[in-house]
C-alpha cells in the first residue's frame, strides 16, 4: 500500500481510518472521498458519488492509486427502510469499485459484516463458514458482496481483502443507520443526560469491537503475507460479545447514577435476533495474526474518558 484511495471517508469507520492511513503512510498518500464535503478537510480529498463509476475511476487513476479502500455503504437498519436505494448504492458502488481496481490493478479492502448471517446460522461461535441466508436488505448485500470479492479474485485476480466486521464502537464520528449503533449512543446519553433508552431488548448479544482495533486489524489484513491468506475476504473478527445490560453494567462502575430503561424498537431488534450472539475468529487469528487490545472495561473506560473531553 503506497497510495490509497478510500470511499466513504466521512463515516464512522473513514473518517478515523484515514487519520491513521495518513500517519503511516504519509498525508499525501492518502486520497479521501464522499459523496459530501465538510467546509475544514485535510489532506487530498475530492467528492465522488460511488454510483458514479467513471468518477472513481478517475479519481483512482489520476491520483496513482494502487489500493482501494470501499467504505461506502448504507447500514442495516437504513437499508431496511429503502431496500431498492440500499441495493443501487451497495451493490452498484461495489461493482464500480471492484471494477475499477480491476482495471488499475489495485489491492482491494471493503468491509462484510456480521449482519451477513441470518436466522438459521448457528448463533454462537459462529463458524468462518457456515450457513448464510440473511433475512435483511443489507444481508443480502453483504454475503452479494463477499461472493463478487472472492469471484473478483478467482476470476481476475484482484487481490480483494476483507473482514466481517461486528458492531463498532467509537468515540469520534457516530455511526448511522446501524443497528449496533446502541453501543454508542448510551454513552454519549450516559454523559449528557446520566439515562438512556435502549432500543435492543435485554439479553441480545451481539459481536463488538472498539473502532482502534478495527482500524488496526484492517492495516494488518492488507499488509499481510497474500500467500497466507486461505480465505481473503469476509474473515469473522470481533472483540466482545454483551447485551445491553452488560454495558449498562459496566458504564454504571465510572457514573454510578447511570440509569437505563428500554423502548424497542420491533425493526432493529428483528434485525439484532436474526445475527449472531458471537463469531469465533480462528481463521482471522491464524491466517494473519489478528489480534484485539480493548474488551468491554477497557473501551468502556476509554470511551468515557474520551467522551467527557469531547462533550465539555
Ligand atoms: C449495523 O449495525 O448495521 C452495522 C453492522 C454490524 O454491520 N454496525
Amino acid at each position: 500500500m503506497e497510495k490509497i484511495m478510500v470511499t466513504g471517508a466521512l463515516g464512522q469507520i473513514g473518517s478515523e481510518l484515514v487519520e491513521k492511513l495518513r500517519g503511516i503512510y504519509g498525508e499525501d498518500n492518502v486520497l479521501a472521498t464522499d459523496i459530501r464535503k465538510l467546509d475544514h478537510t485535510k489532506g487530498p480529498f475530492e467528492v465522488l458519488d460511488v454510483t458514479d463509476g467513471q468518477r472513481m475511476h478517475d479519481l483512482a487513476k489520476d491520483f496513482g492509486a494502487d489500493t482501494m479502500m470501499h467504505l461506502a455503504a448504507l447500514l442495516s437498519a437504513t437499508a431496511e427502510r429503502n431496500p431498492l436505494f440500499a441495493w443501487n448504492l451497495n451493490m452498484g458502488g461495489l461493482m464500480n469499485a471492484l471494477e475499477v481496481s480491476r482495471e488499475l490493478n489495485l489491492q482491494f479492502f471493503t468491509p462484510s459484516s456480521i449482519g451477513a448471517f441470518g436466522p438459521s446460522t448457528p448463533k454462537d461461535n459462529t463458524p468462518q463458514d457456515t450457513l448464510q441466508r440473511p433475512t435483511t436488505m443489507y444481508g443480502v448485500n453483504k454475503v452479494a458482496g463477499e461472493l463478487l470479492c472472492d469471484y473478483y479474485f478467482d476470476r481476475f485476480g484482484v487481490d480483494t481483502r476483507g473482514v466481517r466486521f461486528p458492531g463498532l464502537v467509537s468515540y469520534v464520528t457516530p455511526p448511522g443507520g446501524g443497528t449496533t449503533d446502541y453501543a454508542v449512543e448510551i454513552f454519549y446519553e450516559a454523559i449528557e443526560q446520566g439515562k438512556y433508552t435502549s432500543y435492543i431488548k435485554e439479553g441480545t448479544y451481539m459481536d463488538m469491537m472498539y473502532m482502534p482495533d478495527a482500524l488496526q486489524a484492517i492495516v494488518d489484513l492488507m499488509e499481510a503475507d497474500s500467500k497466507k491468506l486461505i480465505h481473503r475476504n469476509a474473515f469473522n473478527i470481533t472483540a466482545m460479545s454483551f447485551e445491553p445490560s452488560q454495558i449498562a453494567a459496566e458504564i454504571k462502575k465510572h457514573l454510578p447514577h447511570f440509569r437505563m430503561d428500554y423502548m424497542v424498537d420491533p425493526v432493529r431488534q428483528a434485525i439484532a435476533d436474526s445475527w449472531p450472539n458471537s463469531l469465533n475468529i480462528e481463521a482471522a487469528k491464524t491466517e494473519w495474526g489478528f489480534q484485539t487490545e480493548y474488551d468491554l472495561a477497557r473501551m468502556t473506560a476509554d470511551m468515557l474518558e474520551k467522551l467527557k473531553l469531547k462533550l465539555q
